[in-house]
């Protein structure tokens, strides 16, 4: 599966979320299909997109958080997933694109390439819903059903390395973080 697809298929699921994706080459993909002031791209802090999504979580419980991540990433900041599956926000939905490799820094393979199991790893820390979806139609069913839930769910998706023509957003990152925060105060009001 290409992650644009995915990207694609899942697009309609997302753009009413608080939506927080790592660097690269998949916020670009996503920023591509259309930004929302809710959408964050997490730039250069590697790894932390997880943490900055159960922070928003937990921060925001009436409201629906997807972490898109990479597996580079994750496995980067594997004791995410024990700091997850020990708060259990049921509003978190953590999206894992497991390409094998450090696309967007020139495609070296990551320990995934080498037989580490991402899901294998998510259950063994706790996280109450894991699942795999190697198909668009798979990951939109597994996304649907995690955002009408409230149980913390991370799905994986092995997905092919290919990435975006171009990695250009026309947003800067200062204004992506206002635009970001007023989202979020806005929702914050909401539920009060
Ligand atoms: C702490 C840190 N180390 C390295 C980098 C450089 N870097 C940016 S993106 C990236 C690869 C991310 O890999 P992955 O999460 O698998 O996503 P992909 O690029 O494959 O979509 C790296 C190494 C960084 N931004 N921060």
């Amino acid at each position: 599966m290409l992650r644009e697809q995915a990207l694609q298929a899942i697009y309609p699921e997302l753009e009413d979320r608080i939506v927080v994706t790592i660097m690269g080459a998949v916020a670009a993909e996503l920023y591509t299909l259309g930004h929302r002031p809710n959408f964050f791209y997490l730039e250069h802090a590697m790894g932390l997109a997880s943490s900055m999504g159960l922070g928003i979580a937990l921060a925001l419980p009436q409201h629906k958080v997807v972490v898109v991540d990479g597996d580079g990433s994750l496995l980067m900041n594997l004791g995410t997933l024990s700091t997850l599956a020990r708060y259990q926000p049921g509003n978190l939905l953590h999206i894992v694109f497991d390409n094998e490799s450090l696309l967007s820094v020139g495609g070296f393979p990551t320990a995934t390439a080498t037989g580490t199991d991402l899901a294998g790893v998510a259950r063994a820390c706790g996280i109450p819903r894991v699942e795999e979806a190697d198909t668009p139609e798979r990951l939109k069913e597994v996304v649907v059903s995690a955002l009408a839930g409230d149980i913390l769910t991370t799905v994986v998706s092995k997905v092919e390395a290919v990435g975006p023509k171009s990695f250009h957003m026309d947003l800067p990152l200062l204004e992506n973080r206002f635009q970001f925060k007023r989202a979020l105060e806005a929702l914050a009001r909401q539920s009060k």
